[in-house]
């Protein structure tokens, strides 16, 4: 038997800020589709669910010209300037993971006087914008919707500021007219991909193995076809988790997450945006689609990113943003809209926080740290992280009965600490 906690786990393959490329995409957008559209908690696929875990990504959307590099470029500044909080890494140019902030982690790494401390990651990809007519090949066309295919969730950046300094391809900042500029072109891609995918179904298989699956995706999409022809989101048809996965391997655009980062000016951030009109208009139209907005100033965040931690407070302050910087809400959110939960391990070695999917069970969570913890799972020492906390620690949470045994079938909590035993 062996045991697992903070840091034990020392010659094996790490996940967590910067592990891992990236892989199983086409399959882990099955998975994840089943999760959202499905009814039931997400099942979790095997083998890859780990790798994929580590490296989701969450693609920045937008028309040309409304701070979405802008808003990239201050999270890998950000990055630089706040390693302990941010710690970034650029795959490429326009690809980099950023550490998801959690107040959670310190006290703990405080109390296991942790050597390191090491938070959950998420990747960010900088697109390049979206102009009309995208669907039929405009601008980047293709190339563009190929972008967005491969990303798990989407951060559509909106311009909410007004500079006649920086042109708008419209020629007028309008919120809401520019999110329904968007959601044309992503809805007419989608309905082009399914039309395609459903006319080769309706032709039929030779394969006899094919033909069941084939009949329940062809089903599902016969139910998706007519809420994209009225400009509807995938994403609002309800799927079972076997249509789901049939249809996720699509990587329909519109059956993403999404949420709204409203780009406003500096001037704004004194009263949240109160009085931005484009803001009011963004949140009653997100509120419609039950889609969270986060409000962020990239112009000023790309300003911060050069400072460092003491003067981007004081700098903040000045601005009278009274919740800090938007980049720290946008990542959380993000997080959150991916449908991701965090657990802990805590030790002298490390203190860290693992990503798992909502409704996934102890061994499933002890393999996002390593296949082998899944497969040779026994049981899981388990406190929630207040009790944890409260009693400082392993050794009080025992005293005061605070710690429980969890088997193969517990569901792990957010912020569950954990301590796995398995045999190898
Ligand atoms: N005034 C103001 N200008 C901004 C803000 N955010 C971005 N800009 C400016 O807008 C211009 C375009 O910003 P980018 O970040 O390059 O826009 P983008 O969305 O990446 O554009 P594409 O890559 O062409 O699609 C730059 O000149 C930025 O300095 C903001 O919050 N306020
Ligand atoms: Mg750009």
């Amino acid at each position: 038997m062996a045991l697992l906690g903070g840091g034990v786990a020392r010659g094996v393959r790490g996940l967590g800020a910067g592990g891992g490329g990236r892989a199983g995409g086409a399959g882990w957008a099955a998975a994840g589709a089943a999760g959202r559209w499905g009814s039931g908690p997400a099942r979790a696929p095997r083998g890859f669910l780990a790798r994929a875990l580590a490296s989701l990504q969450t693609g920045f959307v937008g028309l040309p010209n409304v701070g979405k590099s802008t808003l990239f470029n201050s999270l890998v500044g950000a990055g630089a300037a706040q390693a302990a909080n941010f710690p970034f890494c650029t795959i490429e140019p326009n690809v980099g993971v950023v550490g998801v902030p959690d107040r959670r982690l310190a006290p703990l790494a405080k109390i296991s006087a942790s050597k390191k401390t090491v938070p959950a990651s998420i990747e960010f990809v900088d697109i390049a914008g979206l102009v009309r007519g995208a669907s039929q090949g405009e601008g980047m066309g293709n190339a563009f919707l190929s972008h967005i295919r491969s990303v798990d969730c989407v951060v559509q950046v909106v311009r909410c500021f007004e500079d006649d300094n920086v042109v708008h391809v419209d020629g007028r900042v309008d919120s809401v007219a520019d999110i329904e500029t968007i959601g044309v072109e992503l809805v007419l891609a989608d309905l082009a991909q399914a039309e395609k995918r459903a006319e080769k179904l309706r032709k039929g298989s030779r394969n006899p193995k094919e033909k069941e699956a084939n009949a329940v995706e062809l089903a599902a999409l016969e139910r998706l076809l007519p809420a994209l022809e009225d400009g509807r989101p995938a994403r609002s048809v309800e799927l079972s988790e076997e249509e789901a996965a049939l249809v996720g391997q699509l990587q329909l655009l519109t059956a993403k997450p999404c949420i709204y980062a409203a780009n406003v000016g500096e001037g704004d951030l004194a009263d949240g945006g109160a009085s931005n009109m484009h803001l009011a208009a963004l949140r009653e139209r997100a509120a419609e689609e039950g889609a969270g907005v986060v409000v962020v100033c990239a112009q000023l965040e790309a300003e911060l990113a050069e400072l460092g931690p003491e003067e981007r407070e004081e700098f903040l302050q000045e601005a009278g943003a009274k919740d800090g910087s938007g980049l720290e809400v946008l990542i959380r959110q993000a997080f959150q809209g991916l449908g991701l939960r965090t657990y802990f391990t805590t030790g002298e070695q490390e203190t860290r926080a693992w990503t798992i999917r909502e409704g996934m069970t102890a061994p499933q969570a002890a393999g996002v740290i390593h296949t082998d913890f899944e497969k040779g799972f026994i049981k899981a020492e388990t406190a929630a992280y207040d009790a944890f906390v409260a009693a400082q620690g392993w050794g009080g949470a025992k005293e005061k009965g605070e710690v429980r045994m969890e088997g193969k079938e517990y569901v792990v909590a957010d912020g569950d600490v954990m301590l796995f035993r398995f045999n190898v």
